[in-house]
Order: C-alpha cells, then structure tokens, then sequence
C-alpha cells in the first residue's frame, strides 16, 4: 500500500499525532513557545518521519486536510498551556496558497477560544514562489486576524531579502544549518548567525535560533546575541501530556 493511502488512512483514524517542540527566552530561561511537530506511528512503518510524509501530502491533495487538522489541534491544545507560551505551526505553500486558508485559521482561533496573537504560522520562502498579488492578500488578511508570521529556514534555499521589504513578517528563523557550523575556525557562520541577528532586529523582527544541539554551540550564538533558541540542547518535541509539567518544572 502507498504510503499516501496509508497517511490519508491515519488522519481518517486520528491515529496522527502533534508534539512540541519549546522556545526558550535566554535571558530569563522561560518557555515562550511551542512548535508542533507532527509525528506520525504506524502498525507496520514505525515512526515515519515528517520529511518523508509532509512532502507526500504536498503532491497530493492531502496537504489540505492534514494543515487544517494540525492547525485546530494546535489551537486546541494551545488553550491548555499558560498563556505566555505561543503556539507555531508549520504551513506548507500548497496550504497557504490554497483558497479558503484564511477561513481555516478564522476557523480554529474560534473554535478553539485561542487568542490569534498567540498563533504563529511558520512559512517558508517558497510561498513566494506563486502569484504575488494573491500571496500579498493572504499576508495582509491573516495580519488583520492578528496572528504572527515567521520566516522558517532562513538563510537557505532562494533566500530573497526583498521578500523582507512588504512580507509582514514578526519573526525570523535561524536554519539549524549555521547552528550546525557555527562553533568552526573560520567563525563564518556565527558571523551569518551576527548578520541575521542584526537584519531581524533592524526590521523589527524577533530571531529564533533552531538546532542548537550543544553548549559550545549555544555559548557562540548567546555570544551573537540570540535571544530566542529552540534545540535539543533544552528539549525535544514531546506530547501534549508532558507539556505543562515541562514548563512548571522549568528549563
Ligand atoms: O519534526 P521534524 O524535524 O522531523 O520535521 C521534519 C520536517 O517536517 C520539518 O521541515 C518540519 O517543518 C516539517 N513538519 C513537521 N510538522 C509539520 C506540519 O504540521 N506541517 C508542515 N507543513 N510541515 C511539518
Ligand atoms: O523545517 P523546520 O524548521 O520546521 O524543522 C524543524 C525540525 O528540526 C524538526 O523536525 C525538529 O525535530 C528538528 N530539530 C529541532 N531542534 C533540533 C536539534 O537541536 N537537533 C536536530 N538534529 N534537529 C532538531
Ligand atoms: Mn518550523
Ligand atoms: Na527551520
């Protein structure tokens, strides 16, 4: 069976499955945010990956259902945690793009009492890759809602800064890829890591620095002014049931 049917099959079962992931605030050591990652158990597959599932779902239809099931879940869930502790879920171009999405994320902050503020969307670059005049009222319809928009995996991919110019974004994400170098020699990628610090604080944004898996790596960013971090380091993606525990007991 493909594993397209497979995936159509468990969000038909609810047998998907959201964790989150924390964001810590450096100077105060508090949990701030969560990014829901989906994690998907198979009876025969095991643990299937989200790298391996979402870009399935993108070529399908499916992204649709499987985006708009992640988004109520999150906001759901969201409602159970402290309300200092914002929510971000990954939204695919295909989603984002697709007529009707503004609607779905109106849909799951009322259905789920979620105040949109604490809502942040993670994009990539590659909703710009569409009809520009479409993608702009996408990006103004959501800001009059009042949720956040983050730039994911900044730095890679056709990174554009003109997207930086109008895209109404409030925040940046650090690829884990310059996390994964920064603590080399050649310093060229803590300098990259300085550099988008700076060019997300000049616009107004806030960073959050992903990946950082170590503590020589997590002295190097703190050291380029990283006030935002997200890595194993702190914690792994974990269910919904340990999460208030995890921010209680504290980082
Ligand atoms: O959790 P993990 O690092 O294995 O995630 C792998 C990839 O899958 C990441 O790029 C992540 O953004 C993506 N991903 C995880 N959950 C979702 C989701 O709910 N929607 C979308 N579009 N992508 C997701
Ligand atoms: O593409 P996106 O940035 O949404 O993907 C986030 C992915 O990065 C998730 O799959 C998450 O599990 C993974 N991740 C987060 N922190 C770390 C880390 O410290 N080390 C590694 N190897 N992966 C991480
Ligand atoms: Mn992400
Ligand atoms: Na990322």
């Amino acid at each position: 069976q493909l594993l397209l049917d497979d995936l159509r099959e468990a969000l038909a079962a609810e047998q998907l499955e959201l964790h989150y992931q924390p964001v810590v605030r450096i100077k105060d050591n508090l949990v701030v945010g969560m990014e829901a990652l989906m994690r998907w158990e198979h009876a025969e597959r095991g643990w299937v990956s989200p790298g391996l599932f979402i870009p399935v779902a993108e070529d399908s239809s499916l992204i649709g259902p499987l985006g708009d099931w992640a988004l109520h879940r999150a906001c759901r869930d969201a409602m159970e945690w402290p309300d200092t502790v914002r929510v971000a879920v990954n939204v695919s171009a295909r989603q984002f793009t697709a007529n009707g999405f503004v609607d779905i994320v109106s849909d799951a902050l009322q259905a789920s009492g979620l105040d949109p503020d604490r809502l942040e969307l993670e994009l990539t670059e590659s909703v710009f890759m569409g009809d520009s005049e479409a993608t702009d009222e996408t990006f103004r319809a959501l800001k009059k809602i009042g949720v956040r928009l983050a730039l994911d995996d900044f730095g890679t991919g056709y990174s554009s800064l003109s997207y930086l110019r109008s895209a109404p974004f409030d925040k940046l994400k650090v690829d884990k890829s310059f996390v994964d170098s920064c603590t080399q020699a050649d310093q060229n990628s803590a300098k990259i890591i300085t550099a988008i610090i700076g060019l997300s604080k000049a616009l107004g944004m806030e960073t959050t620095v992903e990946g950082v898996e170590a503590f020589d790596q997590l002295e190097v960013v703190k050291a380029r002014g990283a006030e935002l971090v997200q890595g194993w380091i702190y914690a792994k993606a974990m269910p919904q049931s340990a999460i208030l525990q995890h921010i209680e007991s504290g980082v």
